[in-house]
């Protein structure tokens, strides 16, 4: 070990000062100084971490806070504000990981093992390792801080080394292609209208990206709620570089090697949604507005009276009395209560919407009552802070203070327990204001923030992810023993443990449903597995084969819900851009599933069925997720990241365990290019195999999608809502030379008495060689599904069956044959535990 070096003789020099705006005037509009580490002086173990400390005051902390999990915090002073996030699951904790600290002529070790990150002396930068000494990630310039005199710190950056090739998914929500690489973007929670593949920010702030370094994985996490930017590559001088514009420069390294290792680190950190109530995972029919309530009846009626399934029937603003919360439109809605009843009866649940903005009337118990016991925010001179949405001027409750968010959590008393709504919809939470340009509240509004006052700059990207926690906790507070169903536009990193999320005010195109495929797939692997967007555009007018199209694709989307601007009442109080953009004169056409013509209607209606056969597979895929963070939906990628021809792919992506979707994204697709990542993987609709590349013939009715060879595919009977017992599990069985393991999850569909082992887990077990295959189940939990019956459908055995037996004993089956290759049914008594072929 060398000696710790001596400190300077001379105090270090002040950093430079940049009179930043000399240029531009002689009054000086703020004076700005940068920071950046200098020679590390000391090195030393201080609550639960190490700390380097360099001469010139700038701190780096590091944890260890799981194998594959390290912390970096850096100070510029030497001084850490408390320890907070809104981000990071309580849940969370910390693992004892085994760390060696070694000192090297240059350098510090820290060893955990799989992960190793050392510290250089001379600068603070940083670089990982993992245990076969390949370089993960190093940092460039590293870190440093800009501080001025009218913001403070307000600049804490972070600059790594972008290596050639290198590729970068997540950050939420991005419209854009894929793969970040060469663009740059920022995060802050925007209300985004009629938003663009370029469009940035948008609704939501997800700080969190995965990088992709010759094949293997890592991810990084910037838990940091003011403004951030994230810039790949974009100016090629090849660095990656984030920055927030204020608070501390905090991150996580999560190790992959595999994207999924990172995804589910992630989750591991900031959490996942919990298995949501079954019905939420239905088709959803929403419009802006179905107003009045005779309306609401009538698209109910539709539904059953043309066989075609659906879950929950939303409402939009109008139903409210002049847009207060929590109230009701009493000529459109005189009897809410017999309207909800009545819907339940038919088997569909009522989704209301909900906004943060509260109109301000003192004749309007929720204002008079929120201004009375203080819920409102204030500017810091301490008048409560007001701004124009839909009802005209608001205030905004404070849902980053706890006691707030109880007394919002009250407020669903009535909707929630006595009317009987199912699930709530927040809107405009980001939170959004009629402001043509700020858009949202001013920086001086002030935020309690659990106990860390602070401003608008710190709390805006968090108020909505706030909002959605004080909605849900007052869910589980009115009715414990219901599984809340909330829907948001904005959110936060950690966000998904409180409500899904669909994507905001798209439009009615073809690009729009490229978007919505890429969108999804994006929020996905960032934390939000429950997404979706609005099917067939919410502004302007779809066509019948764009609505089926995306209808299709919703399938695959943890929420399928289908949304669009049309007749409602607003004008009032919009300012002359909204009102116009909104102008229900541009977007009349209805689009529910019935609203394009005979042809259209049959196609729509295939759809929504193949989404309630495919049930099994999606819960099955988000109890997968809530169990060890797996996103319901990954990029191709995920499936081989050594493969570079999947780095770019941006439409085909995987669903679940064993299902690699290939949504039609253009007009009149006849036949479509697929690549498959590694494996044979057998084509739903014909049961033929193949892999690499391969074209597929597309049908009008068929969403083209493949499962992995070896997977058990289980499958529902059509049925008209998820209240109706299917009396029937179908199992898809893909032959496979060699072993595979699938599952199927089931339970109540509501409630938590699955957390009390109430409820059924299939684990599958195929294997196939020499001329057989045989298909094992293991069965675990109490729950017991009411089917009493379960038909297999073996595909793609590769010769004639000759001879197969259940559980020892030979049992007859019938042929049927389907294009090229043959495929067997046969029916058993769900608890049986093998089935054998022979050919
Ligand atoms: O300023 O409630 O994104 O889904 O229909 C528009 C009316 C307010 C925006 C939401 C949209 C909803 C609409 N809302």
């Amino acid at each position: 070990m060398k000696a710790k070096p001596e400190p300077p003789p001379t105090p270090a020099p002040p950093s430079e000062i940049d009179f930043a705006d000399a240029s531009v005037s002689l009054r000086y509009d703020d004076v700005f100084q940068w920071t950046r580490p200098n020679e590390v002086s000391d090195v030393r173990w201080r609550d639960g971490a190490y700390e380097f400390v360099c001469f010139n005051g700038v701190v780096l902390r590091v944890s260890v806070l799981a194998a594959g999990i390290f912390r970096l915090r850096y100070s510029p002073d030497g001084v850490f504000q408390p320890d907070f996030s809104y981000a990071v699951a309580p849940a969370f904790e910390p693992e004892k990981v085994v760390v060696r600290l070694e000192e090297r002529d240059d350098e510090y070790l820290l060893d955990s093992g799989a992960l190793q990150v050392v510290v250089s002396k001379a600068d603070l930068s940083v670089k990982f390792y993992d245990s076969d000494d390949r370089t993960l990630c190093e940092d460039e310039a590293g870190f440093s801080a800009k501080r001025s005199i009218l913001k403070g710190w307000c600049e804490l950056r972070m600059e790594k080394k972008c290596h050639k090739k290198e590729v970068f998914f997540g950050l939420g929500d991005k419209a854009c292609g894929t793969n970040l690489a060469g663009k740059k973007f920022e995060n802050w929670c925007s209300d985004s209208y009629a938003f663009g593949r370029e469009t940035d920010p948008l609704y939501r702030a997800v700080p969190f990206y995965y990088a992709l370094n010759q094949g293997v994985a890592y991810g990084i996490f910037f838990d940091n709620s003011f403004r951030t930017h994230f810039d790949f590559d974009s100016e090629e001088t090849g660095s990656t570089s984030f920055y927030a514009e204020g608070g501390e420069l905090n991150y996580y390294f999560l190790h992959g090697p595999n994207l999924d290792d990172v995804a589910r680190s992630y989750a591991r950190l900031t959490g996942t949604h919990e298995l949501p109530p079954r019905w939420a995972l239905g088709y959803h029919q929403c419009r802006w507005s179905y107003h009045p309530d005779s309306h609401v009846r009538e698209i109910a009626a539709a539904f059953r009276e043309r066989q075609i399934p659906c879950d929950a029937i939303y409402l939009d603003i109008d139903y409210m009395d002049g847009y207060r919360c929590f109230t009701w439109d009493s000529k459109a809605f005189p009897d809410p209560k017999a309207l909800v009843d009545d819907l339940r009866e038919m088997g569909f649940q009522t989704v209301t919407m909900i906004d943060p903005g509260i109109k301000e009337d003192p004749n309007y118990a929720v204002y008079r009552d929120g201004l009375e016991q203080n819920r409102f925010l204030r500017t810091a001179d301490g008048v409560v802070a007001k701004a124009p949405v839909w009802p005209g001027f608001c205030a905004f409750p404070d849902f980053t203070n706890p006691e707030v968010r109880t007394w919002w959590g009250e407020l669903y008393e009535n909707q929630y327990n006595d009317i009987g709504i199912a699930g709530f919809w927040n809107d405009m939470n980001e939170p959004a204001v009629f402001h043509v340009h700020h858009k949202t509240l001013p920086d001086n509004v002030m935020h309690e923030h659990d106990g860390l006052p602070c401003s608008h700059r710190k709390a805006h990207n968090i108020y909505g992810q706030q909002m959605n926690r004080a909605s849900w906790e007052g869910f589980r507070t009115l009715q414990p023993e219901k599984r809340p169903f909330l829907l948001s536009r904005a959110s936060f990193s950690g966000g998904q443990r409180f409500s899904a999320i669909w994507t905001g005010d798209n439009c009615s195109d073809w690009e729009h449903l490229q978007i919505a495929n890429i969108q999804c797939q994006r929020l996905a692997i960032s934390g939000f597995s429950f997404c979706g967007t609005d099917i067939g555009g919410f502004a302007g007018n779809a066509e019948g084969e764009l609505f089926i199209r995306w209808l299709q694709l919703g399938v695959f989307h943890p929420l399928m819900r289908v949304h669009s601007i049309g007749k409602h009442s607003a004008g009032d109080g919009l300012p002359a851009d909204e009102a116009e953009l909104t102008d229900p004169a541009l977007h009349v056409s209805d689009q529910e599933p019935w609203s394009f013509g005979e042809k259209w209607t049959d196609l729509a209606k295939k759809a929504i069925e193949l989404r309630y056969c495919l049930l099994p597979c999606l819960y099955t895929a988000i109890w997968l997720h809530t169990l060890d963070g797996s996103p319901v939906l990954r990029h191709l990628a995920f499936a081989d990241a050594q493969d570079p021809k999947l780095w770019d792919v941006e439409r085909d992506f995987l669903f679940g365990e064993h299902i690699l979707v290939s949504p039609v994204v253009q007009p009149k697709v006849q036949r479509q290019g697929v690549y498959l990542p590694k494996g044979n993987w057998y084509y739903f609709w014909t049961g033929q195999s193949g892999s690499g590349e391969l074209f597929v013939n597309v049908m009008p009715d068929q969403i083209p999608f493949f499962v992995r060879e070896g997977a058990v595919l289980p499958v529902y009977p059509i049925h008209q809502h998820t209240g109706i017992p299917v009396d029937e599990l179908t199992l898809y069985v893909y032959y496979k030379n060699g072993l595979e393991t699938s599952h199927l999850y089931e339970d109540a569909g509501e409630g938590y008495a699955h957390q009390e082992g109430v409820f059924s887990l299939k684990i599958f077990e195929t294997e196939g060689k020499n001329g057989t295959f045989s298909l094992r189940q293991r069965k675990e939990g109490e729950y017991q599904p009411i089917y009493g019956k379960v038909k297999i459908y073996l595909v793609g055995f590769p010769t004639f069956v000759k001879k197969c037996a259940a559980d020892g004993a030979e049992i007859p089956i019938k042929e049927i044959k389907l294009r090229e290759r043959s495929l067997y049914t046969l029916t058993l008594n769900p608890d049986f535990e093998k089935v054998e072929w022979e050919g």
